[in-house]
């Protein structure tokens, strides 16, 4: 029985991935750091399967500690300061989490075990201001925020990694994959959560920054199986995982308010807050590598993506459930 430890394992992709791995008959060790009050919504489901471990990016003892104690084959680094926005409030947290975090569990694992294998969470953040369309393993970076900045050094850190001490270490370029999992302040949810709320009565104004931006979005269920195959791979490697399809905020504003016969107009309201120092105008990922080496293609559409999270939004609200 396979052993994988999941840094990040209360995100939605680390909900998404433990699932997964339990299907397929690993034994799924979670690290979560310590909060002042419990945040496993995201995993209450399967809680009873997982083991739960407790550690930090920000202190590398306590990775070292966890791998000898548990002797993971694979380590899937989920863990970061995610969220684009926060990154120019707290630049230096950022760098701390999403940037050197990856290091400290690098050199944990040189130190444990280097025949571990290794899967990082690098980003389409990395291309920010793109130079070409669309983006591939080859495109050079020009990162437009702290947080793209961070994950530039973890993937470079990564690959150093890879070629200094022949360790399997992957960096995995994925583009932004959403779900009903997703949290409340990216726009995709933020957008399904409201649309729903105002279907329902419960609200009457949604307020949101720049919606020329493009994004390619894909769905979280689809991403983490593409993890899983980068680390079955012998030789280890960079791949771009998206749909290669583009659509921008306000589509998808479109999308899933008229899912919901309602017109976004009548209430979006722009707001400068949610505006950016520096935007990243167009992400399409061109996912053909990904295609011939691990045979991984999405399965959701950009319209079923969309409805399957109001669906999602209208069902918990209804319910009187607190939001994923
Ligand atoms: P989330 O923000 O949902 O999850 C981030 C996870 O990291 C949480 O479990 C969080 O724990 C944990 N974390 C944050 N700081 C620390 C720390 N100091 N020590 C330990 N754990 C920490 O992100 P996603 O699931 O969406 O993304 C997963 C990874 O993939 C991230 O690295 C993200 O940057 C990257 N990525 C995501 C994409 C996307 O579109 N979703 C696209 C490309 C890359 P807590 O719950 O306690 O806050
Ligand atoms: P992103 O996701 O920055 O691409 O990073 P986010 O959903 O935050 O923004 C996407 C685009 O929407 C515009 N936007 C708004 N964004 C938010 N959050 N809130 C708003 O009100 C709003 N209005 C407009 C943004 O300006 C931006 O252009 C996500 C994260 O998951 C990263 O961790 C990951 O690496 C990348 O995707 C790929």
């Amino acid at each position: 029985m396979p052993t994988a430890f999941i840094t990040g394992i209360t995100g939605q992709d680390g909900s998404y991935l433990a699932e997964f791995l339990l299907e397929r008959g690993y034994d799924v060790v979670g690290m979560v750091r310590r909060t002042s009050t419990l945040n496993f919504h995201r995993i209450s489901h399967i809680q009873d399967r997982l083991k739960l471990v407790s550690g930090d990016m920000l202190d590398q003892i306590s990775l070292i500690h966890l791998l000898e104690e548990h002797r993971p084959d694979e380590v899937y680094n989920l863990a970061a300061q995610s969220f684009v926005q926060t990154s120019w409030g707290q630049p230096v947290f950022t760098g701390e989490a999403t940037a050197l975090g990856v290091t400290r569990l690098l050199d944990a694992i040189r130190l444990v075990d280097p025949q571990i294998r290794f899967y990082q969470a690098s980003s389409s953040e990395m291309f920010g201001k793109v130079r070409e369309v669309p983006q591939r393993e080859t495109t050079p970076f020009h990162p437009r925020s702290p947080y793209g900045v961070a994950k530039v050094y973890g993937h470079w850190i990564t690959v150093n990694y890879r070629e200094s001490y022949d360790m399997h270490c992957t960096s995995g370029i994925l583009f932004n994959h959403e779900s009903p999992r997703r949290g409340l302040e990216f726009v995709t949810r933020k957008i399904t959560h409201h649309a729903a709320m105002i279907k329902l009565g419960m609200t009457d104004e949604l307020r949101l920054g720049n919606l020329d931006s493009r994004r390619d979005w894909g769905f979280a269920g689809d991403y983490v199986r593409a993890m899983w195959l980068m680390l079955q791979q012998d030789i280890p490697d960079d791949f771009v995982i998206a749909t290669s399809e583009t659509h921008s905020v306000e589509e998808f504003l479109g999308e899933a308010f008229s899912y919901m016969d309602l017109d976004w107009k009548e209430y979006v309201v722009q707001d400068p807050q949610f505006m950016r120092p520096a935007e990243v105008d167009l992400l399409v990922g061109d996912p053909t590598k990904a295609g011939k080496k691990l045979g991984w293609e999405p399965t959701v559409t950009f319209r079923q993506l969309v409805r399957l999270m109001v669906d999602s939004d209208l069902r918990m609200l209804r319910n009187g459930e607190t939001p994923m």
